[in-house]
């Protein structure tokens, strides 16, 4: 323990001592696993808080049917240790969420983490004791913790949101939220079903669903553009040479926007000819994984008229796949073009509206007016149901720390200080909020990225700052108001030049079932993970510019 926790600890004489640590990290997702194991590796008494009664975060209430990874699974895992790699084989090329599961808990075993995780503990409020220079923790079951530096590792999408729909609370058959899916199976044999929700995550579970299902009605409000994800195992051969690859295949990962394989194609669409164009929209469209949106031409995701041919393009390849043209029109996006908002990847979504079992309600036409004690009733209908699941998203990436009471310096709530949006410091660390650093924060290049490799460059600039302070004996580290500033408006200058500021999601912070999320923001860090690792080492190199350390 340094001088100073031993210090604090001495001080403490209100029988608290014992729930004192240097650090405190909020969540044992892959982020917090990460984060307590380098920094019980530089000595720290640290501690992870978690809410659920195991490790894994997303991957721990994601339970839903058809949950499964859109990254290359191997691309996936942690990277720094060859430990991990050596001892870990995926079983498919996307793999399905149980497995993950049991990688974040392999994880946990190899490092040795659970001693340091006290499980079944949310935290309801956060508060910066300015003379003490200390977060004050409380607990929703009445529990107390103090640390210095407190560390939230809360995951962008992990604050489920309910439609604002009257009546949700009546239904009295079975309802679930895809982002709070029981441990227990739940079978869809013969049972009519509800799902509302067409992002990411309604368009996996339907395609699951719809297997199994008596009868499933799908409640579509915007219909998204899906990809064909191609999913297959992975046989030994390959097995084999993934493993002997692995340094290539994360070395491709650094390099690319998002850390993922895919990269940008170096051509501009309108360049090449419609045959060259098209040839390459049909090898993206046949081959796995999100090269179609990130290993594109560069320019259809900055410009209306590159974007309107691959627009075209995805067009014809759902009326192509659905049977019935009336049907296809409505599985069309019309409000954006493809890439602008989070492609869902998909095994066969379109061909769900084939099966004479499955009914598409197009909610713009009918709106849904009520839930009600037998099902759903919409402006021309009323249905019956066994289950309703709900895929109606989460509120993104600032919603997991409006959960929490975080008050700041002076009193500040930071819930008022982000009511227009976030502002922040490399997605770091907020102004007024001393000690307080924030993994996968608002404005990190992380929500925005083939998630632990963008991890992993968070964790290890925080556990190096950590690692600074100590040397020097600092305690206290906040981002100067100019800093955040200057970081928010490069943040909001480099979306501006994309389309997907033109659409609404969550990503640009639009969620019509939250009060106050209408305003277009963008929530996430679109310069590229490369060019904010960049910053992110030059600001270290340069003892930490536009950080007070005291
Ligand atoms: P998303 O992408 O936010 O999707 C939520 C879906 O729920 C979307 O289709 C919404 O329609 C729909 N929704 C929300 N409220 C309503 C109401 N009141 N009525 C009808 N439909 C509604 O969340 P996901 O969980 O799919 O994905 C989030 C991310 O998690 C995903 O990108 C992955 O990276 C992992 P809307 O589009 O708002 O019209």
């Amino acid at each position: 323990m340094s001088v100073v926790a031993a210090a604090e600890r001495q001080r403490r004489t209100d029988g608290q001592a014992d729930t004192y640590y240097e650090a405190i990290i909020i969540g044992a997702g892959l982020s917090g696993m990460y984060q307590l194991h380098r920094l019980r590796e530089l000595g720290l008494s640290v501690r992870v808080f978690e809410a659920g009664d195991g490790v894994g975060g997303t991957w721990y209430w994601n339970r839903y049917p058809g949950a499964r990874f859109d990254s290359e699974s191997w691309t996936y895992g942690f990277s720094f240790s060859q430990a991990l790699l050596d001892g870990w084989d995926w079983s498919e090329h996307f793999s399905a969420q149980p497995e993950t599961l049991r990688y974040c808990n392999y994880v946990a075993d190899k490092l040795d983490l659970r001693r340091d995780i006290t499980f079944d503990s949310r935290v309801a409020a956060a508060a910066y004791d300015e003379d003490a220079n200390a977060w004050e923790l409380a607990f929703t079951d009445g529990r107390r913790a103090r640390c210095r530096f407190l560390i939230t590792a809360i995951g962008p999408l992990s604050a489920p949101t309910m439609p604002v729909i009257p009546g949700v609370g009546d239904f009295r058959g079975e309802a679930y939220h895809t982002g709070l899916w029981p441990h227990e199976p739940v079978s869809f044999d013969g049972k009519r079903v509800a799902v509302i929700g067409t992002g990411a995550t309604g368009v996996q579970a339907i395609t699951e669903i719809a297997k199994t299902v008596g009868h499933l009605t799908v409640f579509q409000r915007t219909p998204n553009w899906c990809a064909p994800l191609h999913n297959g195992p992975i046989d030994a051969k390959t097995q084999a040479e993934i493993h002997a690859s692995y340094p290539e295949i994360f070395e491709q990962c650094r390099n690319s926007f998002g850390c993922f394989i895919h990269a940008a194609d170096p051509r501009n669409a309108l360049e090449v000819s419609d045959e060259e164009r098209e040839a390459t929209f049909q090898k993206l469209y046949d081959a796995p994984g999100f090269g179609i949106w990130m290993g594109n031409f560069r320019d259809l995701l900055i410009d209306e008229d590159a974007n309107a041919t691959i627009t075209e393009f995805m067009t014809r390849k759902i009326r192509a796949r659905v049977n019935d043209p009336a049907l296809a029109e409505k599985l069309i996006p019309t409000n954006h073009g493809f890439g602008t908002r989070r492609v869902p990847l998909e095994s066969g979504y379109y061909e769900v509206f084939n099966q004479p079992n499955v009914r598409l309600v197009d909610v713009r036409e009918t709106p849904i007016e009520r839930i009600t004690p037998a099902g759903i009733k919409t402006s021309d209908a009323d249905f019956d149901f066994d289950m309703i699941v709900y895929a109606t998203g989460f509120d993104a990436i600032t919603g997991a720390f409006d959960r929490i009471d975080i008050t700041g310096r002076g009193g500040r709530k930071l819930k008022d200080k982000w009511v227009d949006g976030p502002r922040t410091y490399l997605g770091l660390q907020i102004a007024g909020f001393p000690n307080l650093l924030t993994l996968v924060g608002p404005h990190n290049a992380a929500t925005f990225c083939n998630i632990p490799r963008c991890i992993e460059q968070n964790v290890e600039w925080v556990t190096d700052l950590m690692r600074h302070m100590r040397a020097r004996d600092l305690t206290r580290v906040e981002a100067t108001v100019a800093a955040e500033d200057t970081w928010t408006a490069h943040v909001h200058e480099t979306a501006a030049r994309m389309l997907l500021m033109k659409a609404d999601s969550w990503m640009t912070g639009i969620n019509r079932n939250v009060p106050g999320r209408r305003t277009r923001t963008f929530m996430a860090y679109a310069g590229g993970a490369p060019k904010y690792r960049e910053t992110c080492d030059a600001v270290a190199a340069d003892g930490y510019t536009g950080f007070a350390l005291t």
